[in-house]
């Protein structure tokens, strides 16, 4: 856990930069390319298997290395009591996201420990808000899940979890690729 606290206290600081700013200049990231973050791969083809237990709140691994174009098959358990998830993507990703989890939240689609199965098709601004992200799983307290993913190299990635807080509590590790 230590070696990650500069990195997120980073990761911090830059959340609260655009707070400053906000009702100024416009940041207008929607009008950049996203990023290839890699993609979804198939579990047969993984090169290497990586076992991770989630807790409340951080990950069993902090670091993970990776090459350009491997295939990692992760098998996660989630060993808290909280409702906890394992999502691929930037810090900017993480950062959008997070949001929408919130927004879920407020919504009553998800609490702390679980989703909510619920119609929301007539509630405005959440027609189809759910929560299928090709590069996220989430997992109730006690369960396994596991995700494929091959990655491109070509992004600086997190694997974070945006359930509200945690990603601030410490939920997030480093993935560095060459
Ligand atoms: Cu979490």
């Amino acid at each position: 856990m230590f070696s990650i606290k500069p990195l997120v206290a980073a990761f911090c600081l830059s959340a609260l930069a655009p707070l400053a700013i906000a009702g100024g200049t416009h940041g207008g990231h929607s009008d950049e390319a996203a990023p290839n973050i890699g993609k979804p791969g198939v579990a047969a083809q993984a090169t290497r298997t990586v076992t991770m237990a989630l807790y409340d709140n951080y990950y069993e691994v902090d670091t993970l290395e990776v090459k350009a174009g491997e295939t990692v098959r992760f098998q996660l358990k989630n060993e808290g009591v909280l409702l906890h998830e394992f999502n691929i993507g930037t810090a900017a990703m993480h950062k959008n996201h997070q949001s929408e989890m919130l927004k879920m939240m407020e919504h009553g689609m998800m609490t702390p420990t679980g989703m909510v199965e619920m119609d929301h098709s007539g509630m405005e601004g959440m027609e189809g808000m759910k929560h299928d992200d090709p590069n996220s799983i989430l997992l109730a307290p006690g369960e396994s899940k596991e995700i494929t993913w091959t990655f491109s190299g070509d992004a600086e990635l997190e694997f974070a979890c945006n359930m509200p807080g945690h990603y601030q509590a410490g939920m997030v590790g480093e993935v560095s690729s060459h």
